[in-house]
Formats: C-alpha cells, sequence, structure tokens
C-alpha cells in the first residue's frame, strides 16, 4: 500500500458504514456478528463521528452512559433484546435486570476499556456548539467521574492503584496470549450450553477456540453468580493490562480538561493521570523493552510483546518512552515495514497472522500507535506509513475488523464501525 485513497471516496464509504450500522441511538460495532452496543467501540466510534455528525456521536457516548450501574461501572455490551439470540452470551445468560445496582436496560456485568472521558473531550472540541447547545459535557461529566471511581474503588485489585480486569473480554483483546498462562487454570467447563453464532459470521480460524469459549463462559459465571459483586468475587482471573489503564490515564487527562472548561478544578484528575502513568511502570519489562500484564493472583508479570504493551505510548510524559518506541520499530513490530501494527510478536513461535488478538493488526491499535508516535514527537514517516495504509485498506477491503499484518489481507467481519470510524477520523 502505498497511495492515499481519494479522500471523497473514503469519507463515504465510512460515512454509509456508520450509517447503516447506526442502530437509532448507538452504532452496532458490526450488524452480523454484533448485534449489540459495545463498549469501547462506541468510543472509538464518537471519535470518528464527531467529524461528520456532532450530535449523533453526543448520542454515541451518551447511549452507552445510559447502561451505568449504580456503582458506576460501565457495561461491555447493552443488549438489544431483540437480537437475543444472534450473539452469545446474550442479556439472558446475564440477567442483569435481577441485579439492584444495574440499570434499566439490560447489560453484561463485565467493563471494556475506559476510552469514554477521552472521546467525550475530543467530541466537544471538534464542535463546541454543538457540545454547548446540547450541555454536553455537563451532563456526561458526572457520569465519567463516577465510571473511573469504579475503577478506582472496585477495580483496584493489586493495591498500587491500577485497574485489574476479571475478563479476558474486559480487555478487548479476548484472546490476547497475555491472559494464556492465567486462562490454562481455569475449567472449560462451564453450565451453559455455549452456542457459537459467531460462526456464521466469520471463519473458525479467526475466532476465538471453543476451548477458549469454555474459560470464558465457566469465568462470566462465576462473575454473574457473584452477583457481579467485585468485593466479594473469588480471584480466579484477576489481570492488570497495559492498554487498559493507559487509556484509563488519557481519559483522566481528558477529564481534567472537561473540567477546566466546565470551570472545575481539574487537579484531581491530573493527579490521578500522573499516578496512573507512574504506576505503570510497574508493568515494564526490561528485557522486552515494552510494557506486559501483571497477574494479581500470583503477583507476577506475564513477559509476552503484545500490542497492549505499546499503547501507553498515547500519554505524554511515559517514564520509558523511548524504549517502547525502540520495541516498536524493532523486529517484532514494525522492522520489517507490515502493513500495520501486528497485535502480537511477529517472532514469537505461536505467532498467528489471522487469529484475532494473536497476530493480525486491527485498526484501533494502529490508530493509537500513531497518536503515540505523535505524541512523542517520534518516527513522523512511519506515522505517516501507518496512517496511510490504515485508510487504504480499510476502503480497499471493505472496512474489515483486522488484517493479515504482512499481506494486508482481510479477515473477521467486513463493515466494522470503528475500522470506518478510525480510517475517518485520520483525514481530519
Ligand atoms: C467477541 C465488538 C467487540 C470488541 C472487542 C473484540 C470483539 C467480542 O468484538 O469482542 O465476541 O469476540 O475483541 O474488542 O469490542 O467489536
Amino acid at each position: 500500500m502505498t497511495a492515499l485513497p481519494d479522500p471523497a471516496a473514503l469519507t463515504s464509504a465510512a460515512v454509509s458504514v456508520l450509517k447503516r450500522n447506526w442502530a437509532g441511538s448507538h452504532t452496532l460495532p458490526a450488524s452480523g456478528l454484533y448485534p449489540h452496543q459495545w463498549s469501547w467501540d462506541s468510543g472509538f466510534i464518537a471519535l470518528g463521528l464527531r467529524h461528520v455528525d456532532a450530535d449523533r456521536a453526543q448520542q454515541e457516548l451518551e447511549s452507552i452512559l445510559n447502561g451505568q450501574w449504580e456503582d458506576g461501572r460501565l457495561p461491555q455490551i447493552i443488549y438489544d433484546v431483540t437480537r437475543d439470540d444472534d450473539y452469545s452470551p446474550g442479556a439472558s445468560f446475564w440477567r442483569s435486570n435481577d441485579l439492584p445496582a444495574a440499570p434499566l436496560v439490560p447489560t453484561t456485568g463485565l467493563i471494556q476499556p475506559p476510552n469514554h472521558a477521552w472521546a467525550a473531550w475530543e467530541v466537544h472540541r471538534t464542535n463546541p456548539d454543538a457540545s454547548e447547545r446540547n450541555g454536553f459535557l455537563a451532563r456526561v461529566y458526572p457520569r465519567l467521574v463516577a465510571w473511573h471511581e469504579y475503577l478506582l474503588v472496585r477495580r483496584n485489585r493489586g493495591g498500587n492503584g491500577l485497574a485489574s480486569v476479571v475478563h479476558p473480554w474486559e480487555s478487548g483483546m479476548d484472546n490476547s496470549p497475555l491472559w494464556d498462562e492465567a486462562l490454562a487454570r481455569i475449567p472449560d467447563t462451564p453450565q451453559h450450553v455455549i452456542r457459537r453464532p459467531d460462526l456464521a459470521h466469520a471463519g473458525a480460524g479467526e475466532r476465538p477456540s471453543t476451548k477458549e469459549y469454555g474459560r470464558y463462559f465457566w469465568l462470566a459465571e462465576q462473575y454473574r453468580d457473584h452477583g457481579c459483586n467485585d468485593l466479594e468475587g473469588e480471584d480466579s482471573f484477576v489481570l492488570e493490562d497495559p492498554t487498559f489503564n493507559a487509556l484509563w490515564a488519557r481519559s483522566e487527562l481528558a477529564l481534567a480538561d472537561i473540567a477546566r472548561s466546565l470551570g472545575l478544578s481539574p487537579i484531581s484528575h491530573e493527579q490521578r493521570a500522573q499516578e496512573l502513568t507512574s504506576a505503570l511502570e510497574s508493568l515494564y519489562d526490561a528485557d522486552l523493552g515494552l510494557y506486559v500484564a501483571r497477574d494479581v493472583t500470583t503477583g507476577s508479570l506475564v513477559r509476552k510483546a503484545t500490542i497492549s504493551g505499546i499503547i501507553p505510548l498515547i500519554l505524554p510524559g511515559l517514564g520509558q518512552a523511548p524504549a517502547v518506541l525502540e520495541a516498536l520499530m524493532g523486529p517484532g513490530f514494525l522492522g520489517s515495514s507490515p502493513h500495520m501494527v501486528p497485535s502480537y510478536d511477529m517472532r514469537a513461535g505461536d505467532f498467528e497472522p489471522a487469529q484475532y488478538w494473536r497476530g493480525p493488526a486491527w485498526f484501533n491499535m494502529t490508530w493509537l500507535v500513531i497518536l503515540g508516535l505523535r505524541v512523542h514527537g517520534a518516527h513522523d514517516d512511519e506515522a505517516h506509513r501507518l496512517a496511510m495504509n490504515l485508510q487504504s485498506l480499510a476502503l480497499a477491503h471493505d472496512f474489515p475488523e483486522y488484517v493479515d499484518p504482512v499481506t494486508g489481507a482481510p479477515h473477521g467481519t467486513r463493515n466494522f464501525s470503528w475500522t470506518a470510524a478510525l480510517a475517518l477520523d485520520l483525514m481530519h
């Protein structure tokens, strides 16, 4: 891929994907494979929508905030009950309406990475008139604060201020190699009879395996059966993930901007961002030169080089930025000039270029890396090359979910919303 696609063609194709996936108050990640509203997808989608429809971008975020629980959590999924058979686990698995702290709309009990405050600030900044007209920031600010408080109070399971994920789905990188070791301890024998409606929309070789699904369901059942109560659950799967926490820190910086613009003090948010950025250093692996996950149950670092460990570059003042930039530019990731950034070290024995989070390049991750390079004023040419490839591959292959980093071949579902949204964003 060398040339940028025609901007008018890319804009019109991306806008039509977002329109087609629009469900009245939010955007579906992809209408076949993912028929509900997903949390961090909405953050990425709003970042693209802001350039073409400020009101819809605001609505996208307010719609996910509508699923907020009393304890502040923003759920991974808000279900459309009319589509309950089309995705598993569905609303009938979670039965969130039985829990007093859950919202009226049916949701999962799990969460996803907190990119929402960041998206809200960017939505406002791009069109302050539309935002002020709707009182957008004043309405979303307290709910975003409550969301971050949830992370601080309920998810500081390791005690160092970082948030833990209690299920691979919460990381947004479901079958990342970072979770293999911890998952190996989890039984693959849930009570629930697993259905795989996902396989009607993507090849089995591009999705997590049935064994992995067994463990995912076992963990989800356990969390559900403890009333989704973080303080009373069991410690089967508790890990600190670099991307999750970097997005939280980035979103705290955005909350500081939002507070300032509402005439409130930004100080607590700035401090939290600073604390999180420092706490991330506990996830640094000097041998790999990037950040890794920490298994809170065993106390040990999971020493695998994945894209998750590079994303902290989105943070200004990141302690190990020079080393991470070196790892990013090295043979495991961008050294051989793949089309986009692979999700896993290309030299790893179990690197698989078409298997979901175990090698393929994802558009949201490459977009975050481009931003990270810009934040650190590093490798302008590479940032430009990646942005060009991201836009070309998006348009050439009908906005795929992910691609083979080496060949650029598309995988997963097509007309994927965040692919369209982020390609659109790079044009501005
Ligand atoms: C699944 C919706 C979600 C994303 C996740 C991605 C995938 C759900 O799709 O998870 O069924 O595998 O891993 O990041 O939010 O797009």
